[in-house]
């Protein structure tokens, strides 16, 4: 969908919207591209103080440039403006993969259920496809106007191909008929709301399905789990500094990033595992096969 014609009142009645054109195909192709150079050069190597996919499946900004670069993107910063207003924190960046013919899903949840964030209408994600996201390869699927539900009930399944890390799911029944499929070629984006539920099934199309979730704040909003929060000023003023500010990182792995890295994921370790049984820790990544 051109920007220019979005319809940013539909966000707020069903708690998403899409498709949004930000990138063409030529130049999604050469962010998944730079992805899969970074993969092809860590993956199964001990260059990195962590798995690989640590550093994919969440806060990759810190120390990935090139996932900054497209987190801080004005196309996406613009139409974020559009729900949570001028003043942008970026939060966490977080590639959401499924292999060709694999059996990884995203179990139905509702995000802002292990965020420990206060003001629930103080923050969206965009999740952006770097290849096609369709039916096929497991694209997600949302429940319209589900955001208007405070946060329900989540049991935590620990299902080795679930891509949350404590296998989250709803304890509510939800009707394959009230699954909207949210379909998007390479360059598209969706926006939705942390209470939207939503999950993604198999992919079991011959190429692998690639999602970028970003992660964005408006200031105001406050950590109420974790003793300390960080985030990058995307755009415009943050006069409550509730969050601790850091630079984008100036080179793919840099010392100075995987030590605040480490630093980010201790303190958010503790807001993700408020409440579980078994001790986890933040994203250890399901194995790539790529
Ligand atoms: O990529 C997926 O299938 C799910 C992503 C997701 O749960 C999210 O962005 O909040």
């Amino acid at each position: 969908m051109n920007r220019k014609n979005l319809d940013f009142e539909k966000y707020w009645e069903n708690g998403f919207l899409f498709p949004i054109s930000i990138f063409d195909e030529k130049e999604a192709l050469s962010y998944r591209k730079e992805l899969e150079h970074i993969e092809y050069k860590y993956n199964n190597s001990n260059l990195l103080p962590l798995p690989i996919n640590t550093y994919k499946r969440v806060n990759s900004q810190c120390v990935m440039p090139f996932s900054c670069e497209i987190a801080l993107n004005k196309n996406i910063l613009d139409a974020v403006e559009k729900i949570i207003g001028k003043d942008i924190l970026l939060w966490s960046v977080e590639f959401f993969i499924k292999e060709p013919n694999s059996k990884s899903i995203v179990s139905m949840h509702q995000d802002l259920t292990y965020w420990g964030l206060d003001d629930h209408q103080l923050q969206v994600t965009a999740w952006l496809a770097l290849s096609l996201s369709n039916k096929q390869s497991g694209c997600m699927d949302f429940v319209k106007g589900s955001f208007k539900n405070s946060i329900l009930p989540h049991i935590d399944t620990y299902e080795d191909n679930n891509l949350l890390s404590r296998g989250q799911e709803i304890e509510v029944k939800i009707k394959e008929k009230d699954r909207v499929n949210i379909i998007l070629n390479p360059g598209e984006m969706s926006l939705h709301h942390g209470l939207t539920i939503h999950g993604s099934s198999q992919n079991n199309s011959f190429d692998r399905r690639i999602g970028v979730a970003i992660r964005y704040l408006n200031p105001k909003i406050k950590q109420i789990y974790a003793e300390k929060d960080f985030a990058i000023l995307a755009r415009g003023n943050d006069k409550y500094n509730n969050f601790i500010k850091y630079d984008p990182p100036k080179s793919l792995f840099d010392e100075k990033s995987l030590n605040l890295y480490n630093k980010i994921r201790e303190f958010q370790s503790k807001a993700l595992s408020r409440g579980v049984k078994e001790n986890v820790s933040l994203y250890q990544g399901n194995e790539s096969v790529y």
